[in-house]
């Protein structure tokens, strides 16, 4: 029986869908338990609790009544409903971090992570093989609390010895769950139109190259890093984690190898200027020295198995995964 006991919080997004039925594969459903401002989505097994993040004191109530001795803190607003909503933005994103880091420190918890993002880079950045440690300037909200935050989580660490740890995701390709408001949804949206034999239009323009990350290789990322021996880790900062890097039009083609009819078309909006705003990749020696990371997908393999599970789904009404988690 597992000693740990977990609280995921954003667990009806889209990582905090695949990561809540993963923690429970790993440490049994009874020690996970899952926490949104959104009821489920699904009828969960295991323990659910309503939370707004900002609410400080129903948290503390969480933490004491199941024990819990690691967070796995999610909820946020993404970069394209934070610029939509800058002051709910920090608002959600920051005090809701400060929460966290409060009850980790007065209730002495054993881990937490915090998710950054490649948001966490500005227009000064250098966009290939971007540094570690790089002028960063963030220039929407979201990614102004992304920074803030990774400095927040090191400032825990190194004043109250509270053990955060993140990684600054790439956007995140995923079949099991939709994006929640994100400059790189589109890589996922465009996803649903093809499998559906529609037409894709879409909001970034055709040669804007950024980093992305299939699920998977984000879910094991995050656990190896969260399971990495402490002395093991330089640094309490957001690690940058390499994966791929494509544009729409890329990814369009990868596509029509398995779906030929496949048309897309592009009309940039707002969320252009965001993503000419970050980099294209990362360097991201950190992670693999310090933890060993190492992706395991690649375009063409993402793209075969996402419009594998895809079809899968849309054939049955179902995926493997909503039965084995959720029947
Ligand atoms: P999402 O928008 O899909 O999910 C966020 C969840 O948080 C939602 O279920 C929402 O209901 C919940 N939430 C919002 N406000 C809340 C509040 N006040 N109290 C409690 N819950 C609240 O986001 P996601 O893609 O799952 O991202 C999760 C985390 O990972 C975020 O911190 C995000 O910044 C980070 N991240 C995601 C990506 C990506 O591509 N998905 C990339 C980089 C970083
Ligand atoms: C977004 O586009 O806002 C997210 C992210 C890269 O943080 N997917």
């Amino acid at each position: 029986m597992s000693a740990d006991k977990i609280l995921v919080i954003g667990s009806e997004g889209q990582i905090g869908t695949v990561l809540s039925h993963a923690l429970r594969e790993s440490y049994g459903i009874p020690n996970v338990v899952t926490s949104d401002i959104s009821s489920p989505r699904n009828s969960v097994i295991g323990h659910f609790e309503k939370l707004n993040i900002l609410d400080g004191q129903k948290l503390f109530e969480i933490v004491k009544k199941h024990k819990i001795t690691q967070i796995y803190h999610l909820a946020a607003l993404l970069s394209a409903k934070g610029e939509q909503n800058p002051r709910q933005t920090w608002d959600v994103n920051m005090n809701g971090l400060f929460n966290v880091l409060e009850v980790a420190r007065q209730e002495k918890l054993d881990k937490i992570y915090f998710p950054s993002s490649i948001a966490v880079f500005g227009g000064q950045t250098p966009k290939k093989a971007t540094p570690q440690f790089t002028v960063l300037q963030p220039e929407t909200m979201y990614g102004i609390t992304k920074e803030v935050g990774e400095h927040l989580a090191q400032y825990y660490y190194k004043k109250f010895n509270v053990d955060v740890r993140s990684i600054r995701y790439p956007g995140l390709i995923s079949y099991q769950s939709l994006p929640g408001g994100g400059t790189t949804d589109y890589a996922v949206d465009i996803f649903h139109k093809a499998v559906a034999g529609e037409p894709y239009e879409c909001f970034l323009d055709s040669d804007t190259h950024l980093p992305m990350m299939y699920m998977p290789d984000a879910i094991r990322a995050t656990l190896e890093l969260m399971n990495a021996p402490a002395d093991k880790l330089s640094m309490h900062y957001g690690y940058n984690v390499r994966s791929m890097s494509f544009s729409p039009e890329e990814l369009a083609a990868e596509i029509k190898k398995h779906i030929p009819d496949f048309q897309i078309s592009y009309n940039p909006d707002f969320r252009q200027k965001i993503a000419e705003s970050w980099v294209e990749s990362m360097n991201d020696s950190y992670a693999r020295n310090d933890w060993g990371w190492k992706e395991e997908f690649d375009l063409a393999a993402m793209t075969k198995d996402m419009i594998h599970n895809l079809l899968k789904i849309k054939n049955k009404g179902t995926s493997e995964y909503d039965e084995k988690m959720f029947l």
